[in-house]
């Protein structure tokens, strides 16, 4: 007769992972908006400390199932620091969040949650908590490696200029990125560059912007700054084929195109939008040097200048 005597480590303590919030390139224009690694299995009653790297914000958020999703200026309602617990019950999020910021989660119920960051709606994640008697497959090493490649593999997604040729003349690409996907979730690499930041252009002629990264938004900013930086200027016109259009005729001008971006992905149940406004242009009445930023991420060093020639 076989007896099986089954081997039982009680467990005492409770697990404590790690996790990174992002990366970037040294000069800070790759962005690499994902959490590293973007899917964890843990024990309930184990927490995870998600580290933040990036001069770019975000949050660590975990909504409510069919929790309508809120703007990442209101939480979840409200905000989170330091430390928290998730049941799965009530929601939790952090502010924003950027490089040196910790934030650690308890989780208290067995269940599949998702991770969000309210910013970033691309930036997505699971955290898998199963029960004591279920064992967990990876240990923090091999989260770790993950992380790394994860974080390499987005880094070396796109080169600066490589996306899109520069034939055409006074056209400058105002961003791209790509979507990248595991079985935890998304991850995307965003260029946060003007591809030519210097543009020479004559009086009277107009320079072409145009956004092809599929979710992050960019703005063409000359002169102040607005507060909300969603809506263009009052001197914004859209031209015939739905690109928004404005004129300088000196450098004290402040034109601002409001968000340049692409239509949100397509979703069963949802109201059909119109398609995304990813171009903007600016026609310059006279000769001078323009510089301009992008309002969302000039911190980040995106900026140009249009110099126009007589
Ligand atoms: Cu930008």
């Amino acid at each position: 007769m076989l007896i099986v005597v089954p081997f039982i480590i009680p467990r005492v303590v409770q697990a404590q992972w790690q996790a990174a919030v992002g990366a970037q390139s040294e000069d800070l224009a790759k962005q690499a908006i994902a959490f590293l690694p973007n899917e964890m299995w843990i024990h309930v009653g184990d927490s995870i400390t998600w580290t933040f790297l990036t001069d770019e914000p975000h949050t660590v958020s975990f909504l409510k199932n069919g929790q309508v999703r809120p703007p990442d200026q209101a939480g979840c309602p409200g905000f989170a620091s330091g430390s928290a617990t998730f049941d799965g019950t009530t929601c939790v999020s952090t502010s924003r969040l950027k490089k040196g910021e910790t934030f650690t989660v308890t989780f208290l119920a067995t269940g599949n949650f998702k991770l969000v960051c309210l910013i970033h709606r691309n930036m997505t994640g699971t955290v898998r908590v199963l029960g004591l008697n279920e064992p967990v497959p990876h240990d923090q090493d091999f989260y770790d490696k993950q992380a790394k490649n994860e974080r390499e593999h987005l880094l070396s997604a796109i080169d600066l200029g490589s996306h899109e040729d520069h034939s055409m003349e006074n056209h400058v690409n105002a961003g791209a990125g790509v979507i990248s996907a595991t079985p935890g979730g998304n991850g995307n690499l965003v260029l946060m560059r003007f591809d030519h930041e210097m543009v020479f252009i004559h009086a009277g002629e107009t320079v072409e912007w145009s956004n092809s990264d599929p979710t992050a938004s960019h703005t063409i900013t000359f002169g102040t700054e607005p507060a909300d930086p969603m809506p263009p200027s009052a001197n914004v016109m859209v031209d015939a084929d739905g690109a928004r259009h404005a004129a300088i005729s000196s450098t004290a001008d402040s034109v601002h195109s409001g968000f340049i971006v692409a239509a949100a992905q397509e979703r069963v149940g949802l109201a059909q939008l119109p398609p995304g406004v990813t171009r903007f242009r600016v026609t310059f009445k006279s000769a001078g040097s323009y510089p301009y930023i992008c309002a969302l991420h000039d911190e980040l060093g995106m900026k140009g200048t249009v110099i126009v020639l007589p």
